[in-house]
């Protein structure tokens, strides 16, 4: 990619801001090694794209939806095509191990074979009237410019979540990407661009939140957005979005649960607690920071995590031997240290990690060492609050109904998982969890696409991504009546065809 700062594809060109600002992309496992210079993009640039993609939106919206879906199979056999290039760019851009990076890959490619399929699929329902001659049918229609506001933690699958249901669906999109992984997006882009997407329809504006992405919300032309990200920016974004009367999705934060039962299969609740706490270096909107353990098991669970903890190898993700990332960048390293002080003052007790790497050649990124804290308890803010790194607690239960009381109390409700060899402990936590996904004998992380994802309380505002109704958030249902009788009668519904 030599784009020389020229990020922003508007209207089927590559631009740069107009403002002439830029930023640059680094290596989280190296930071002075600089992976680009991309666009740093403002109000005037967010306006061109949503003019753009507004231009681009009568004729996208006209195309048959299985043309619009042949354009999403041809993504997908790029996206296969180049896994391999594109996992190492990612690897390179923010950090995450190679084999990860390829899961992220794959993630878009399982999502546009999917939402391609979509293209010859019911849109709608015909129903029956209560009207003698009348024709009743409800469709899904598109609204219009979708904003996507995107993460760096999965940069090509969020973005496929959200991006390839908006375009089959019929809309124009006007996409703004975390300000860590703009080189992601760009590949992303003219990946897309190369399967043939029409002039207009896929707009990228490169940049930050407080600049590209609020202009994104306060755009008249765009009156949808998908946002994932913190919490605290998603509320603040759904509240403008709530005075604007836009339509807004919010995928937010988590502080995802582990129980483990005392009957449970030990080997195999460690394994999936050390995949959900420390992939992705802790930095999965779904990754597990509670470990809830019943106190019959609580030290041999304890003992075998911490054992297979200490044993992870941290490195950049690009050498096979390495099991644990880099974090995205210094200030996320830095906050993930002070949670681990205000751990420490509450008086959890650190039973391995709690140390920013600063032993080189570790110590030219951005490198965390996986940490456990024992003797965590509930109303600890370590076990109340996103962390967003490798940091994981054992909180102590004495019972089912107390270890499931645990992992609801929290503001958050995005995954929460038990593990139990008893099938009716298995059904009380599929019941009584309140979470967006549950799993049973599974890690917190690891949602396939054919199922919704999202949370309930402050994880979310009630949308899903993925699954089969993936295109609730970009669509509006339009209900059709057509009279078709040969009387010039008036029939009124619900005087006329009821005795009155
Ligand atoms: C996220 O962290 O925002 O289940 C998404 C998982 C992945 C998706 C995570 N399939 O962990």
């Amino acid at each position: 990619m030599s784009h020389e700062a020229k990020t922003n594809y508007i209207g089927g060109k590559w631009t740069a801001a107009q403002a002439g600002g830029t930023f640059k992309s680094v290596n989280p496992a190296r930071t002075n090694e600089v992976i680009g210079v991309f666009a740093r993009s403002h109000r005037e640039d967010v306006e061109a794209a949503a003019a753009a993609a507004q231009a681009a939106y009568p004729a996208w919206r006209r195309l048959p939806a299985p043309a619009r879906a042949a354009i999403l199979s041809r993504a997908a056999r790029l996206l296969e095509e180049r896994k391999d290039a594109i996992s190492r760019q990612m690897t390179r851009e923010m950090g995450k191990v190679l084999t990860e990076a390829r899961g992220d890959v794959q993630e878009a490619i399982d999502m546009a074979h999917y939402i391609a399929a979509f293209g010859r699929m019911p849109n709608g329902s015909l129903v029956p009237s209560e009207r003698a001659d009348i024709f009743c049918a409800a469709k899904r229609v598109p609204i219009g410019v979708v904003g996507l506001i995107t993460p760096w933690n999965f940069p090509i699958a969020i973005p496929s979540w959200k991006m390839f249901p908006a375009l089959l669906a019929g809309n124009t999109v006007v996409f703004k990407p975390a300000e860590d992984t703009p080189g992601l997006a760009v590949t992303f882009v003219e990946t897309l661009i190369e399967a043939g997407i029409p002039t207009g329809v896929v707009n990228l504006v490169t940049g930050f939140g407080d600049e590209a992405g609020a202009a994104v919300v306060e755009s008249g032309a765009i009156p949808v957005i998908s946002f994932t990200g913190s919490t605290e920016v998603g509320r603040r974004i759904a509240a403008r979005c709530g005075q604007l009367m836009k339509r807004v999705s919010c995928e937010l934060g988590g502080k995802n649960a582990i129980v483990v039962m005392d009957d449970a299969d030990i080997e195999l609740a460690v394994k999936g607690a050390l995949w959900s706490a420390f992939g992705t270096s802790g930095q999965r909107c779904t990754a597990a920071s509670r470990l809830i353990v019943h106190r019959h098991v609580r030290s041999a669970f304890r003992d075998a995590l911490a054992d297979r903890t200490r044993a992870l190898r941290l490195g950049d993700g690009l050498d096979p031997s390495t099991d644990v990332g880099p974090v995205i960048n210094r200030r996320q390293l830095d906050r993930i240290h002070g949670y681990v002080d205000v751990g420490r003052a509450e008086g959890a007790r650190l039973i391995t990690g709690g140390a920013i790497v600063s032993d080189d050649p570790l110590g030219e990124g951005c490198y965390y060492s996986p940490t456990i804290f024992d003797e965590m308890r509930p109303a600890m803010r370590i076990a109340q609050e996103e962390i967003f790194g490798p940091v994981t607690g054992i909180i102590e239960a004495d019972s089912l109904d107390g270890a499931l009381r645990i992992a609801n109390e929290t503001g958050y409700g995005l995954s929460l998982s038990l593990y139990t060899a008893d099938v009716r402990t298995a059904f009380r936590a599929m019941e009584e969890l309140d979470a967006g996904i549950v799993y049973v004998n599974l890690p917190t992380s690891g949602a396939e696409i054919q199922l919704p994802f999202g949370g309930t309380k402050q994880t979310g505002n009630g949308h899903r991504e993925a699954g089969w109704m993936a295109m609730d958030y970009c669509t509006e249902w339009k209900s059709i009546y057509v009279n078709y009788s040969s009387s010039a009668d008036l029939v009124r519904a619900q005087i006329d065809t009821v005795e009155n």
